[in-house]
């Protein structure tokens, strides 16, 4: 073969892989990304903002352009994901401290901040994150502006997990400082949800069951929670949850997962998976079964459970001289500070979480173990 039949052959080749590029690359390109460049620049972004409250007495309108004239900074960002997958990007946008000291505020200042997003998802980011990491307003991903769902910023907190990387960033609340109530009383989540009107919930494949958040909260019969939840799953993830938020959706407690905060309104990111803890204010719910799998188990004569002294303490409940056990049908045994170790909290053969005292006599015994508070 000579010289020119190959060069024939070469501009042949590159004719079918140009066309078939194209004809790959058709179907993706809407009309809005064929927009000139030029008034892509000046409508896209055009108008968009953030807001920032809790700040200043009145909220702030922060607009993107002015986030973009910010001093910006480049780096390499690993994101890490639930199961410990670990992405690497690279991030460009000013930092959020920078923000803040137009304002004469500075992050390691701030006890916390509530990410908010334009599709409904939010994260609260503690203390600890904002005093050791950057928070980076993202304008640009990898050298490219932001697509359509993750514009106009994405929020990144580099080496966390990717759940702090906000796409679609539309508000940061500036959190106050909420003082710590001290835990009062302390209820078991499986009975509690055994006194709650149960739905069929699908989950992926799965029918499983769920109670309303709301009517195990009214069934707890205090009359003011915070405005805050704090979560500890199984495997020791902790997070922090809107009331609000919280309230309005489900906990599944069969199947995958339970127990399962989830909402047919909330993305998938925010569910919370496997609760052993949940705190509001001086009211904590525990999960028996997630706390046998945290905190291992005892066994007392044929019954296997959960230490009481230990899962009181793990819930954060404090030393009393005595304390009040309540049965879900208003049943109650008080016990002395130390009967609590004699205590064993188990699943008896009609499924109710019961304690047993051993040693005591049989009428210590709380079927459908309710709660828990001490008393002078
Ligand atoms: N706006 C918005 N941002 C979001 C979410 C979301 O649902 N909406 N999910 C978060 C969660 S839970 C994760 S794990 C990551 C997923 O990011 P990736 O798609 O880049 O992996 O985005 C985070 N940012
Ligand atoms: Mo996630």
């Amino acid at each position: 073969m000579g010289k020119p039949v190959r060069i024939i052959q070469f501009l042949a080749l590159l004719l079918v892989l140009t066309l078939a590029a194209a004809a790959c690359s058709a179907p993706v390109e809407t009309p809005a990304e064929k927009a000139d460049p030029a008034e892509e620049q000046a409508g896209g972004q055009e108008g968009e903002k953030i807001v920032i409250s809790g700040l200043e007495s009145t909220d702030i309108e922060v607009t993107v352009e002015e986030i973009k004239d910010l001093e910006s900074v480049t780096v390499e960002a690993t994101s890490v994901s639930s199961s410990g997958e670990e992405n690497q990007y690279t991030v460009t946008g000013p930092l959020f401290d920078d923000l803040l000291k137009k304002y004469g505020k500075s992050q390691k200042d701030l006890v916390g901040i509530r990410l908010v997003a334009g599709d409904g998802y939010s994260i609260e980011v503690p203390p600890e994150i904002l005093q050791n990491r950057d928070l980076i307003l993202a304008h640009t991903i990898d050298g490219k502006p932001l697509d359509e769902r993750t514009k106009p910023i994405r929020a990144v907190i580099p080496e966390e997990r990717s759940m702090y990387w906000i796409r679609n960033l539309v508000k940061i609340e500036v959190l106050e400082s909420a003082p710590k109530a001290e835990v009062a009383r302390v209820y078991i989540l499986e009975t509690l949800i055994s006194q709650a009107n149960a739905e069929d919930y699908t989950y992926y494949e799965s029918t499983d069951r769920a109670v309303k958040v709301e009517e195990l909260l009214g069934l707890l019969g205090v009359d003011s929670l915070p405005d805050t939840a704090s979560f500890v799953a199984a495997d020791g993830f902790e997070k922090n949850e809107q009331l609000d938020i919280f309230s309005k959706g489900y906990i599944k407690f069969t199947g995958e997962d339970a127990p399962l905060f989830l909402s047919p309104d909330l993305p998938k990111g925010m569910y919370i998976k496997s609760i052993y803890l949940c705190t509001m204010g001086d009211a904590a719910l525990v999960s028996q079964e997630r706390a046998m799998e945290v905190l291992g188990t005892r066994q007392v004569e044929d019954k296997e459970g959960v230490d009481l002294k230990q899962l009181i303490k793990a819930a954060g409940l404090g030393d009393a001289d005595k304390y009040l056990l309540t049965a879900a049908d208003g049943y109650t045994v008080e016990i002395s500070r130390d009967d609590r170790e004699k205590g064993v909290v188990f699943k008896n053969s009609k499924e109710q979480i019961t304690v047993f005292f051993e040693g005591l006599p049989k009428s210590t015994q709380v079927k459908d173990f309710l709660s828990i508070e001490g008393i002078e």
